[in-house]
């Protein structure tokens, strides 16, 4: 059966005149994730990076560890990957840790590609 052209307008994936399928796809665009990074500095204790990626970002001490030697042999590294409001919030709790203990620590997100 025909579908009238009144109808057929709002048929974008119609596909009766030739066969061919011109199906469009629904855009269900997952939002972006965004990478949290550890920086490098001179005077942040070894301990007390381990300890803050224990605390913050559910590691155990083995991979706390090798994290922090990355950041420090390398310059930095990404401790994890979250939604928007989730890496906000750890880097916030990072931040607010490290001031209140009077380390320079810094932690940052990106947007990840
Ligand atoms: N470079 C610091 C030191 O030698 C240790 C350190 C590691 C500091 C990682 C920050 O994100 C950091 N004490």
């Amino acid at each position: 059966m025909r579908l009238d052209p009144i109808m057929m307008a709002d048929r974008s994936d119609d596909d009766s005149d030739t066969g061919l399928l011109t199906k469009t796809k629904p855009k269900t665009k997952r939002p972006p994730l965004y990478k949290v990074m550890l920086l490098n500095d001179d005077f942040t204790p070894m301990e007390f990076v381990v300890h803050v990626l224990e605390r913050f970002f559910g590691l155990n001490h083995a991979q706390a560890f090798e994290i922090m030697l990355t950041v420090h042999k390398k310059g930095l590294a990404v401790v994890g990957v979250f939604s928007h409001e989730i890496a906000e919030t750890k880097v916030a709790q990072v931040m607010d840790y490290a001031r209140r203990h009077q380390h320079p620590l810094q932690c940052t997100m990106e947007k990840e590609e």
